[in-house]
């Protein structure tokens, strides 16, 4: 059980400020007028407590208080290019940044939950003692903005007003991080006091890169203290390690709705997207997905693309379930993206229009972003993140797998902006699950019933992805949200199933799990890559709205319902103008009964292990086990949908 406000407040301890008029004597001493007008509109003293201790305690030369204005904006962006940590390109309004060599990907070791005595974290987390965290950041982060500016700015994490959105402050010296917050999260410096009034809680994040230098990294930490809901992070840039109010603060978000709102809310490592069906209706989704594994590309298949990484969710008064997206920009991969499969990120990408900012892309002689998998010749030369590069080089590639683009969400031709607006939320008639599974699931199953849906979240897989750096294997990643929840899985999976069960959820969502990662070879042809197409996703969503409005019937197998052969094909007409052959259709869709049930051992042995587990789960594993063996001795191994 998480108890928030409990230990030591470490910002307050090594920052020393504990009185208001001891903070506004800091401000007085250190902001210059203009900045301390500004900071004047705050007026929630618990705030202002949390700002006067990180100046304290980072000891910034200036300290630059941004309100989200166009004067601002502008200000943030210019000044990353004067100060080098970004550089402009050949496109006006496109930039590029390069993290450390090192600094790639989000940096797993060092990435810790500082926790009190006898607090339980999830067991695929890692937590530190709060009195080791403290003596850390005292050593490390005490002077640590020295001859810099510390910029202060005050967010939302989701539309003001809506119930899940929760404020943030994000504390950095890094323009970067700045100018990528500004991108990614809406800049509510007019709405904070209101907001923290009404929502009742803030997040605080602290962060500078320091020196900036390689061997600052192994000393790197990226801290999040639960209790007092307060990140901190040091000696790198990559934004998944430092715009804290990204991954840090979903982290704690994941914390509130499990712990403060249980049953109530979830926060979700998901996209949210809408669909159009017949009749022009719009259907909306939430979808999850580990990181590196396509969510961006799948949200934007939707007509009205509204967020592709995170979503929060509640039970909205009138029964339905709502999703706000915390965020107003993406931070998406590039690796991959191409004419072809991302038409409408591709347009922001090579056209003016949009302001982007490149991230650990190859820069070439024409100042043009290049990454690999864009669909355009390699080009001779040119410098990435590690210096010069030619094709020569065989062993280094082009580009980090990770290299990112950030923009405004606006600018992609399908965001639905009045949605992503809106306090209400979207409301989600279906939710999905999905890994990367070269083997076992099929392309599209639904869960029976809401518990159903639950374990199918809860029994996620995936393959490791270059978004984190020491991962490797496959590798267990429940909801897709697992380097997220920094509570026992057992209390997640709790709140899940009082989530979806709570009598107030009137309009019940549909709940699918989907995995376009099947390969051919492991579905008996004798060549390798992945059966069907990256863009079959469009169909497997349509198929998912038709369902949801009960246009389409499915077939029932053990775990869950599959779509009739002669849907999708007509689907796959419709949409993509393909002939759907059966023979893809059964490679797809045969249920492979040893590949499952070693996959629901697996999961039983797991969720063994964990604390607090509802029996419910181990239930369903049982059944479906019972079901699959059955089926397995009447019609053997491998299962053709058309047998059943
Ligand atoms: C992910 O890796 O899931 C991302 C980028 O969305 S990061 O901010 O690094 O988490
Ligand atoms: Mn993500």
């Amino acid at each position: 059980m998480l108890e928030f406000k409990k230990g030591v407040d470490i910002l307050s301890a090594v920052g020393g400020i504990d009185s208001i008029e001891e903070a506004r004597r800091l401000f007085k001493n250190k902001l210059d007028n203009e900045h301390l007008a500004r900071l004047s509109r705050i007026t929630h003293e618990e705030v202002l407590l949390k700002i006067a201790n990180a100046i304290a305690l980072c000891q910034p030369d200036t300290i630059m208080v941004l309100t989200g204005s166009d004067a601002d904006k502008d200000f943030i962006r210019k000044y990353s290019i004067e100060k080098g940590e970004e550089t402009p390109l050949a496109i006006p309004g496109h930039t590029y940044h390069f993290d450390l060599p090192e600094d790639q990907g989000r940096l797993l070791s060092q990435t810790l939950y500082i926790v009190n005595e006898d607090e339980h974290i999830s067991s695929m987390a890692q937590k530190e003692l709060r009195s080791v965290s403290h003596a850390y950041i005292e050593k490390h982060m005490t002077g640590i903005m020295k001859g810099k500016v510390m910029f202060v700015g005050f967010y939302s994490r989701g539309p003001v007003g809506a119930q899940a959105s929760i404020p943030a402050i994000e504390i950095s010296s890094s323009t970067y991080v700045l100018h990528s917050a500004e991108l990614l999260y809406r800049n509510c410096y007019a709405d904070f006091d209101a907001e923290v009034d009404r929502r009742g809680e803030f997040f605080t994040n602290v962060h500078s890169e320091g020196p900036n230098r390689p061997e600052d990294i192994p000393n790197c930490r990226i801290y999040m203290d639960r209790s007092w809901q307060t990140t901190y992070s040091m000696f790198c840039t990559y934004a998944g390690n430092t715009l804290l109010m990204k991954k840090g603060n979903h982290r704690l978000a994941s914390d509130t709705a499990i712990y403060k709102h249980k049953g109530r809310e979830l926060s979700e490592h998901m996209f949210i997207t809408g669909m159009t069906g017949p009749g022009g209706r719009k259907t909306y989704f939430a979808g999850a997905a580990p990181s590196g594994c396509g969510k961006t590309t799948t949200a934007m298949v939707g007509s009205d693309f509204v967020g592709d990484d995170l979503a929060q969710l509640w039970i909205a008064d009138d029964g339905t379930l709502r999703a706000i997206n915390p965020e107003i920009g993406i931070f998406g991969i590039l690796e991959d993206v191409n004419r072809e499969g991302d038409p409408h990120l591709m347009k922001c990408l090579r056209e003016p229009g949009a302001e982007v900012i490149f991230s650990n892309v190859l820069i070439d002689e024409n100042k043009k972003p290049r990454w690999v998998g864009d669909g355009e010749p390699v080009p001779e030369r040119g410098i990435n993140f590690q210096g010069e590069w030619t094709p020569a080089m065989t062993d280094v590639p082009m580009s980090h797998p990770n290299s990112r683009c950030t923009l405004l969400s606006e600018a992609i031709a399908n965001h639905n902006k009045a949605v992503n607006a809106d306090p209400a939320g979207a409301p989600i008639a279906v939710v999905t699950y999905s890994g990367r599974d070269s083997d076992t699931m099929p392309p599209i199953w639904v869960a029976k019933t809401m518990d159903d849906g639950v374990v199918i979240g809860a029994s996620i897989v995936s393959k490791a992805t270059a978004t984190e750096i020491g991962a490797s294997g496959i590798r267990r990643q429940p909801w897709a949200n697992a380097p997220f929840i920094p509570g026992q899985l057992g209390d997640y999976l709790d709140a899940q199933f009082k989530f979806f069960n709570n009598p107030n959820l009137q309009k019940k969502p549909v709940i699918a799990g989907l995995n376009y990662f099947l390969t051919r070879e492991n579905r008996g042809e004798n060549r390798t890559g992945l059966l069907g197409e990256k863009k079959d996703v469009h169909v497997w969503l349509g198929w998912l709205e038709l369902y949801a409005h009960g246009d389409v019937q499915a077939l029932e197998i053990p775990i869950g319902m599959i779509p009739k052969y002669e849907d999708l094909k007509k689907i796959f007409k419709q949409k993509h103008n393909k002939d759907y052959s059966e023979d893809l259709y059964t490679k797809q869709f045969s249920l492979y009964i040893d590949n499952v049930l070693m996959l629901i051992d697996l999961e039983i042995a797991a969720w063994k292990k964990e604390e607090g587990v509802s029996q419910t789960i181990f239930t369903i594993y049982e059944t479906q086990k019972a079901e699959l063996e059955a089926l397995k001795a009447a019609k053997g191994p491998i299962v053709r949908p058309q047998d059943l």
